[in-house]
């Protein structure tokens, strides 16, 4: 496999004006005939090679103005096409042939569930037709398909054009897209297909047709993702002045997907997952995720199409942007405050651990294998921290201006991080050159907390410490001080460099600091904060975040100490206290019942694991249990209540106000069952029972699954039996055994993956089994016998062979097995060294296996 350096950027020698693709669309035989109009770019060799990215295709023809060239004219290998000798200006035919069936790793044309679907981000292009498949590579697509009117949809980007009959019961249609992209961006969609169809005028009064297309059978399912479609195209008029440029957008939902979406220009496809929902049988979650996802995908039409990027070392310019863009949407959809800890809780589960193991990278990466390999929570999620602490750095409005001038000055072209940042500042005034460090080096940095009190005096100072290698970039620090009333000393932004001091005059003797609030940058805090300090912020800090944190940091430390992992003395007191504590938030009405909600949802075994120097699945397995048995004791009657007065017989909505009520009520059943006893079982039984919506329905489900109760057999049978006709539906039912850690628990996996509804071809079927199983399921997973490993490895390398992109991200499941307890570690290493030494990988399994070891 070849290595890639961002230092070895060079532009293209070519630039392709039009591209014109004609699709001849068979199961097996696809035929693509592609026109590209090229021209030497100015500043290339005049005898630069035209070297065209190519991968599984079977060449027919090459024609240069055309004349076919002979075999001698040009040169084919497993990955290009190249002619060594073509005029400075020419057009180039190729007709190539593909087989769609045989496409099992979903990226280029394939089929799912008997429609033809394209992925082409990232280097999907390449297995369609010969072309240079870059993304600084712009042109302008037209297209033609042809296909048996079996095939009644077909689409692909832009505007619609002619349409009609061919001989032999075939008919065409064709699309044009006025606006140049780059080849990653290009989609085809042919099927049998119903749609639902809305409209949205846009604020310059475009009047833009908004059509979902699904299999007929879905068609009630799409009115959420319309709904969410239209909420953020004016929301992203309103906060960042960007609108829709197209007459048509379009959103097609596939059964076969290896990521969330795509957002294809004018016609975005989904993971059936992320846009299908009814009451009935999506959960409160869901519909958040189809929210997020499909605000994500529309916001890149100006984050990553309209400005798209130079080279795939620069992913985290259109995708931490975005998530930065989804994120403060779903806030202003939602509740700010919880939306915060939900990004933050999904920053802290997947990206510290990715930052503090062998797989770190930098947000942007220097170098790769397979790019798809960095399609990360470093890129994603720690990409948009950077862009949230830009904005924190010059304030609202700069940034703004700053957003403005980005998309202004680098509209239809593809851009650099340095353009992204040279935009705030330009717009801001302020020198981010020390910023982009941030985007170069990988780890988390560290800030170390200290505090002296004038001895006479009511002064304090906090000197506040970065770690060396994080001591030259800017790192906003929010803090205040609080004490039981509430803010001692109000919020003031510190911008760290290496080092500062922060002196608050007339501070009241028992005020605790909060610092880092609202995870005002991603860095660990340390600190020597005593229990009882940890206690008053998560009472009383005014910062709700931080309130929440406070407490959750104290549940982890407790759990792992009970479980002897960790230093507190007197766990079992801590865990009392925190008991009560948590007994008395969750009543509070002045707090809303979802941020309620995140209170009582105590630490998983995953949060545990990412928190505790040595990972040993039975202490942590220990801990959580003996914490979520005390804090039970100090909660019952205040639970048995919320569960009971939150029971609502209001017809269902998935906003966010009925939503954070069932969170409440649900998360308040769950801690319940960690009786394994006969009565809250049965409650869970009866609102599985009784259960309107799926909310509901998985809540107690999931809750009995978990525990090795006697209802558990019951209510999983029961939930087949009632969704045993519903794909999507039986996702959760495959991962909530998934994550089941009683006895025989590998075994019940090992028989669901011979389970008729299990299909090692569907991701989502993956995922849901067994990528729950290894990043959930510890104790089963980490068995000390190595059957787990055993289990995981087989089906990864077999997986391998058909899919790689998504073996090679269950590999990284793995990745934190050097902090596993050294047992577990040697059973894990030989296995991780000996898939890293097989011969035949794939290249995205061979880099994360090379990297994982190394
Ligand atoms: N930009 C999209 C990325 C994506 C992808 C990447 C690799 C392999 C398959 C893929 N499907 C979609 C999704 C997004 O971030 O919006
Ligand atoms: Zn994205």
């Amino acid at each position: 496999p070849t290595v890639k350096h961002l230092a070895d950027y060079a532009p293209p020698d070519y630039e392709v004006e039009t591209v014109r693709l004609v699709f001849a669309l068979d199961p097996r035989e696809t035929v693509v005939t592609a026109i590209l109009s090229l021209r030497r770019r100015e500043g290339a060799a005049d005898d630069a090679p035209l070297v065209l990215d190519g991968e599984k295709l079977s060449l027919r023809e090459v024609a240069i103005d055309g004349r076919n060239l002979g075999a001698d004219q040009y040169e084919v290998s497993d990955s290009t096409l190249v002619i060594a000798s073509v005029p400075a200006a020419f057009s180039l035919t190729t007709v190539v042939a593909i087989d769609p069936q045989a496409n099992t790793a979903l990226s280029g044309l394939y089929l799912s569930s008997g429609m033809f679907c394209t992925q082409c981000e990232a280097q999907g292009f390449r297995r369609i037709t010969y072309y240079p498949d870059r993304p600084d590579v712009l042109s302008r697509f037209s297209v033609r398909i042809e296909a048996p009117k079996s095939v009644p949809v077909l689409l692909s980007n832009g505007n619609p054009g002619a349409s009609g009959d061919l001989p032999g019961g075939r008919h065409f249609a064709e699309w044009d897209d006025p606006h140049p992209k780059p080849a990653y961006l290009f989609a085809l969609v042919g099927g049998d297909l119903a749609s639902l169809d809305d409209r949205f005028v846009t604020m310059s009064g475009r009047e833009v047709t908004l059509r979902i297309f699904v299999h007929e059978k879905d068609l009630g399912r799409c009115a959420y993702a319309l709904d969410a479609l239209k909420r953020a195209m004016r929301w992203d008029e309103e906060v960042f002045g960007r609108q829709y440029d197209l007459d048509l957008f379009m959103i097609v939902a596939v059964d076969h997907f290896n990521f969330g979406a795509m957002e294809n220009k004018g016609l975005n496809i989904f993971n059936a997952a992320c846009v299908l929902a009814s009451p009935e049988t999506a959960t409160d979650m869901d519909y958040e995720t189809i929210e997020a996802i499909v605000a994500h995908e529309y916001f890149h039409n100006w984050s990553g199409n309209r400005v798209t990027c130079r080279d795939w070392f620069q992913l985290c310019l259109k995708e931490g942007f975005t998530v930065f863009r989804d994120q403060e949407f779903s806030a202003d959809q939602r509740d700010r405050a919880v939306q915060r800890i939900k990004d933050v809780r999904r920053l802290w589960a997947r990206q510290f651990p990715e930052d503090a193991g062998p797989l770190a990278h930098p947000v942007r990466p220097s170098s790769y294998v397979a790019i798809d390999n960095f399609y990360t929570a470093t890129v994603y999620d720690k990409g948009a921290e950077l862009v949230r602490m830009m904005k924190a750095l010059v304030g609202a409005e700069a940034f703004r201006a700053g957003t403005d001038r980005y998309f202004e000055k680098n509209d239809g072209t593809a851009a650099t991080v340095e353009d992204f940042v040279g935009a705030i500042e330009a717009a801001s005034g302020r020198d981010l050159s020390r910023f982009m460090a941030w985007y170069a080096e990988a780890g988390t940095p560290v800030l170390r907390v200290e505090e002296s009190r004038e001895a006479s005096g009511n002064g304090v100072t906090h000197t506040l410490t970065l770690t060396a290698e994080a001591g030259n970039r800017p790192v906003p620090v929010r803090l205040a001080l609080i004490d039981e009333d509430g803010e001692a000393a109000s919020e003031r932004l510190v911008e760290v460099e290496g080092h500062a001091n922060v002196v608050t005059e007339g501070v009241t003797p028992g005020a605790v600091a909060s610092v880092l609030r609202g995870f005002s940058a991603p860095v660990r805090v340390e600190r020597n904060l005593s229990v009882d300090e940890r206690l008053k912020l998560a009472r009383a800090d005014t910062d709700p975040f931080s309130r929440w944190q406070a407490g959750y940091a104290l549940a982890v430390d407790a759990a792992l100490s009970l479980g002897g992992l960790g230093d507190l003395e007197s766990p079992e007191l801590v865990a009392d206290e925190l008991g009560a504590a948590i007994a008395k938030s969750v009543e509070n009405e002045a707090f809303a019942p979802a941020f309620r909600a995140e209170v009582l949802r105590l630490p998983s075994l995953t949060d545990l694991a990412r928190a505790s120097r040595v990972i040993d699945p039975e202490k942590l397995q220990l801990g959580r249990e003996v914490l979520r048995s005390r804090v039970l004791s100090y909660c019952r009657p205040v639970l048995e209540s919320l569960h009971d007065g939150l029971a609502s017989d209001e017809p269902y909505d998935p906003g966010a106000l009925q939503a954070g009520r069932r969170a409440l009520r649900n998360e308040a059943l769950r801690l319940l069952l960690a009786d394994a006893d006969e009565a809250p079982a049965r409650r869970a039984l009866r609102q599985a029972e009784e259960a309107d919506n799926m909310t509901d329905e998985a809540a107690a489900t999931a809750a009995l699954a978990h525990a090795p109760v006697a209802e558990r057999e019951a209510a999983l049978a029961r939930f087949y039996d009632r969704w045993k006709d519903d794909a999507l539906v039986l996702n959760k039912w495959f991962a909530w055994q998934a994550a089941y850690t009683g006895p025989g628990a590998l075994e019940e996996v090992r028989a669901l993956t011979e389970h008729p509804a299990f299909d090692k071809g569907n991701p989502n079927k993956v995922r849901a089994l067994i990528g729950v199983f290894a990043m959930e399921n510890l104790p089963t997973f980490h068995a000390a016998d190595g059957s787990g490993y055993d289990f995981f490895f087989d089906f990864v390398s077999e997986l391998d062979g058909r899919n790689p992109q998504v073996a090679s991200r269950l590999l990284t499941a793995t990745e934190s097995w050097r902090r596993l307890e050294p047992l577990r570690r040697d059973l894990i290493e030989k296995k991780l060294r000996s898939l890293a030494e097989r011969k035949g990988l794939s290249d995205n399994l061979y880099e994360t296996a090379q990297r994982l070891v190394s």
